[in-house]
C-alpha cells in the first residue's frame, strides 16, 4: 500500500475528550478507541498498522474506493487554482459544468440541480423547495409533508420530522408541524430471507390514499421516501410498491421525492435507484457517492417544470431564498467531476451489477448461522439481522462489529442489523473475505 509507512506513523492524540463524536457512544469509544489513519482502494489502515477491509464504503459513500488518484489530483489542483468562490450573485465555471453532467445522468426531465453540502441539507432543501413550488403556482395551501416510519433523511429539523426513527426524534422537541408518516414496508414473517425485492407489501403504498383522505390531498406538498431504506437496516421495497406511490402522488398533484443519498451513484448497479426500479420521482436528493465521500457535497435534482415554476417573477428578483455559503464549492465540484469520470472510465456501476449474483449467494450463505433471523440484499447491499440478546438489544451486533474490526473487517450495524455495502471496486475475493469473516464471528457469538 503506497504511503503505508507514513500513514501508520500518524501521531495519536493523547486527549480524546474535546471531540463530541457524532452518533457515537462517546464514553465507550474513548475507553477503547478504534482509529483509522490511512486508506487506499478497498482498505483502511488502522492505527496499529493493520489493514482493514472496508465492508461499508466508509459510511456508504466511498463508492469508487479510497484515495483514487484522479479524484485526489483534481482536489489538489483545484485548491491551488481557486480555493473558494461565492455562488450568490457570482459564479465560477465548475458547478455549471457539474450540474450539466449530473442532469445528463438523471432520469427523464430531472435536469436542474441545486447544490448543498450533505444529505441532510439536500433533504431540507428539497422539502423547502416542494412547499415553495406549490406556493409559486398559487397552491400555498399545500404545506404538509409525508415521510415514512423507519425512514432516515438526515438530521436537520426537516429530515428528522419526515424521518421515522424515534431515537433520532425524541430528544428534539415538537419538530415540524404538519407532518405525517406512511407505514414502513418490512414484515419479517412475510419477507425473511428474500433475495431482492419481496413479493409481499405493495399494498402498503395505498396507505397514502388513507392519508390523502384524512388530510385532503390539497394540503399535501410532498412525499419523501428512500427507495431502499438504508440506515434502518436495509428495507427493500416490495415489488410494485414504488410504482404505486408514484401513481397516487401523480393522481393528487403531490410531489414525490426519492432520497437517494445511499442508493445514488451505483449502489444498485445504476446511476440512481429510480433507474433501477423504473420509477421516476419529481426530485432526487443525493450526497455521499457524488464526490466519493472525498469532499462534502449534497445535491437536489428537480424536474424542469419545478425549476420553471420559480422563474416567473421579475428577472431582477431572487427566485428562491435558500442556499449555503458552500453551495457549489469549487473543490467539491472538482471532486465530483473526477468522481463521475472514475465511475465512467472504470464502468463501476456495471461492474457492481455484474458482481450482484456472487454477492447475493455469499450473503445468503449466512442463513443458517447462529442468531441469524433474516438476510436481505439488493445491488451491492446486504443486511444480516440477528436475534437480539435477551434484555440487551444491539449487544450482539455491537459485539460482531468489534470482533470483525479486530479481524480486519469494517462492518456497520444499526440495532441488531448488520449492513454491508463495500466500494464498487470490490472483487470476489473481497466478498469471500467479508462474509467469511462475519460468518466466523457469528459462529463464535454468545
Ligand atoms: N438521507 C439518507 C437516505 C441517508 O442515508 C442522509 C440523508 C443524511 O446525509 P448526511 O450527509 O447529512 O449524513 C443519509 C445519511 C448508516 C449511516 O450507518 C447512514 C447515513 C449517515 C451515517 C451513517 O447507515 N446516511
Amino acid at each position: 500500500m503506497a504511503g503505508y509507512e507514513s500513514k501508520t506513523a500518524t501521531p495519536m492524540p493523547n486527549n480524546l475528550e474535546a471531540f463530541f463524536m457524532p452518533f457515537t457512544a462517546n464514553r465507550q469509544f474513548k475507553k477503547a478507541p478504534r482509529m483509522l489513519v490511512g486508506a487506499e482502494d478497498m482498505h483502511y489502515v488502522a492505527a496499529d498498522g493493520r489493514k482493514v477491509l472496508d465492508g461499508t464504503a466508509g459510511l456508504w459513500c466511498v463508492n469508487a474506493g479510497h484515495a483514487r488518484p484522479k479524484i485526489t489530483k483534481a482536489v489538489q489542483d483545484q485548491v491551488a487554482k481557486l480555493d473558494y468562490a461565492p455562488n450568490f450573485q457570482m459564479g465560477h465555471p465548475l458547478p455549471f459544468e457539474l450540474a450539466a453532467r449530473l442532469a445528463a445522468m438523471a432520469p427523464e426531465d430531472l435536469d436542474h440541480v441545486f447544490f448543498a453540502n450533505s444529505g441532510s441539507e439536500a433533504v431540507d432543501t428539497a422539502l423547502k423547495m416542494a412547499i415553495a413550488y406549490h406556493r409559486a403556482r398559487g397552491e400555498g395551501h399545500r404545506t404538509r409533508l409525508i415521510g415514512r416510519e423507519r425512514g432516515y433523511h438526515g438530521v436537520g429539523f426537516g429530515g428528522i420530522s419526515v424521518g421515522g426513527i424515534s431515537s433520532n426524534r425524541k430528544q428534539f422537541g415538537a419538530l415540524l408541524p404538519g407532518v405525517d408518516h406512511l407505514p414502513h414496508t418490512y414484515d419479517r414473517a412475510k419477507q425473511a430471507f428474500t433475495r431482492g425485492q419481496p413479493e409481499w407489501g405493495a399494498h402498503l403504498a395505498d396507505e397514502l390514499e388513507r392519508l390523502c383522505a384524512l388530510h385532503d390531498p390539497s394540503t399535501i406538498a410532498a412525499v419523501i421516501v428512500e427507495p431502499v431504506a438504508g440506515s434502518t437496516g436495509v428495507l427493500i421495497p416490495p415489488q410494485g410498491y414504488l410504482k404505486r406511490l408514484r401513481d397516487i402522488c401523480s393522481k393528487h398533484g403531490i410531489l414525490l421525492i426519492f432520497d437517494e443519498v445511499i442508493t445514488g451513484f451505483g449502489r444498485l448497479g445504476k446511476g440512481f435507484a429510480s433507474e433501477y426500479f423504473g420509477v421516476v420521482p419529481d426530485m432526487i436528493t443525493c450526497a455521499k457517492g457524488i464526490t466519493n465521500g472525498t469532499i462534502p457535497m449534497g445535491a437536489v435534482f428537480l424536474r424542469k417544470g419545478i425549476y420553471d415554476a420559480f422563474m416567473n417573477g421579475p428577472e431582477n428578483l431572487i427566485e428562491l431564498f435558500h442556499g449555503y455559503t458552500y453551495s457549489g464549492h469549487p473543490v467539491a465540484c472538482a471532486a465530483a467531476l473526477a468522481t463521475l469520470d472514475t465511475y465512467a472510465e472504470e464502468e463501476l456501476f456495471e461492474r457492481s451489477a455484474a458482481l450482484h449474483g456472487y454477492w447475493e449467494d455469499a450473503a445468503h450463505s449466512l442463513k443458517d448461522h447462529p442468531h441469524v433471523i433474516d438476510v436481505r440484499n439488493i445491488g451491492l447491499v446486504a443486511a444480516v439481522e440477528l436475534d437480539p440478546l435477551a434484555g440487551k438489544p444491539t449487544a450482539r451486533a455491537y459485539d460482531a462489529f468489534v470482533k470483525c474490526f479486530e479481524r480486519g473487517l469494517l462492518i456497520r450495524y444499526t440495532a441488531d442489523i448488520i449492513a454491508l455495502s463495500p466500494p464498487l471496486i470490490c472483487g470476489k475475493e473481497h466478498v469471500d473475505e467479508i462474509f467469511g469473516t462475519l460468518g466466523d464471528v457469528l459462529k463464535e457469538a454468545a
